[in-house]
């Protein structure tokens, strides 16, 4: 099931709105004879991808490893399940049930009801983090947020003069890029475009610009497919969609930007922005990337990574699970996902 993870990771980014599924194919002696993944959104579903290469039936009385449950429908290519039956395979070892009803446990059934044996749950959690994107999309019907910051120890982004080149490591940044890349799209605000200028290359970008402030001949606007928020304006123009979204407390309304992307094909975004919109978009969170270099600037008035509001008591914090911790060299980063969720 590992395996199935890795190899379904090697299609991050390309399969959306599709899952990420990989799949390994053992003969009658347990040896493994095929592996498959989905490549990307249209291509054949992992398992077929698999026992599509194998010609000469060294899979029967073999069993086939996937991490999310075989499909039983006719989409894209027919099921899946069909095709497992068909070949002789006798045990279906599943990382996770399909939470897409019309799949949901159909595809497990239509496999017993042909009498092979079906093992489920493996590395279920797993499965489940490899695939959250598709979890919630398809679950709540809204768009993934995670949101990238990286940060000194003491919690700081930038100098008061908004200097922060460069808090992390090279290594660290190229990571970033990984990072990035699994995700739909990248949301930014006109502050941090004003700020540093910066070109977050990616194939989607969401930027926030509600007075229209910055310049669109711009690094951050020479590519990709460009989404502009603002207070006035709705058209499409000099290659950039142009969206005009409410505007609250003198702030762009995040829920309206949020439902208006997923709207719009976004699955899942990646924000990558200053204290300001990282504390107002908290609450929409869905997963934190939390980047730590080893500095402390002890400097109050340094720009602070989450910074929306005053507490009164500690227990009004927002609360987190922390659920990996990497590093990258000389930095770490701390991968969280809020409680309440
Ligand atoms: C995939 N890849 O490897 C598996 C999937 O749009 P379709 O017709 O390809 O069907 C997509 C659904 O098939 C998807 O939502 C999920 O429920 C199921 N399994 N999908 O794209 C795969 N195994
Ligand atoms: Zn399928």
């Amino acid at each position: 099931m590992q395996k199935c993870i890795e190899l379904a990771k090697q299609a991050e980014g390309q399969t959306s709105p599709n899952p990420l599924v990989g799949c390994v194919i053992l003969d009658k002696y347990g040896n493994e004879i095929s592996t498959g993944y989905h490549h990307k959104y249209g291509d054949n579903h992992a398992e077929r991808d698999a026992l599509l290469n194998l010609r000469n039936g060294e899979e029967k009385g073999g069993t086939l490893i996937v991490n999310l449950e075989p499909c039983s429908h006719y989409g894209k290519t027919p099921p899946c399940a069909d095709l497992i039956i068909e070949r002789g395979i006798k045990k279906v070892v599943i990382g996770m049930r399909d939470v897409n009803p019309i799949v949901g446990g159909n595809g497990i059934r239509k496999l017993k009801n042909a009498g092979i044996e079906v093992i489920e749950n493996v590395l279920e959690d797993e499965c489940k983090i490899l695939n959250e994107v598709f979890i919630k999309n398809i679950t709540k019907n809204e768009v993934f947020v995670a949101l990238k910051t990286a940060t000194t120890l003491d919690g700081k982004i930038a100098a008061q003069n908004g200097s922060s080149k460069w808090i992390t490591s090279d290594k660290a940044r190229e990571e970033v890029k990984k990072i990035r890349n699994r995700y739909d799209a990248i949301l930014t605000t006109s502050s941090t475009i004003l700020a540093d200028n910066p070109t977050m290359a990616h194939r989607k970008k969401i930027i926030l610009d509600r007075e229209l402030k910055t310049n669109l001949e711009a690094p951050i606007y020479k590519e990709g497919e460009i989404y502009l928020f603002n207070a006035s304006l709705d058209m499409f123009e000099g290659g950039i969609n142009f969206i005009k979204a409410p505007v609250k407390d003198e702030k762009l309304d995040l829920k309206f930007v949020l439902k208006k992307a997923y709207e719009l094909g976004i699955k899942s975004i990646l924000v990558e922005s200053g204290g300001h919109l990282n504390g107002e978009i908290l609450k929409y969170a869905d997963k934190i990337y939390h980047f730590i270099a080893p500095k402390i600037t002890g400097d109050n008035s340094c720009l602070s990574c989450f910074d929306f509001r005053k507490i009164d008591n500690i227990n009004d914090s927002f609360n987190f699970k922390i659920a990996q911790i990497d590093t990258f060299e000389p930095d770490i980063l701390l991968t969280y996902y809020p409680i309440s969720k």
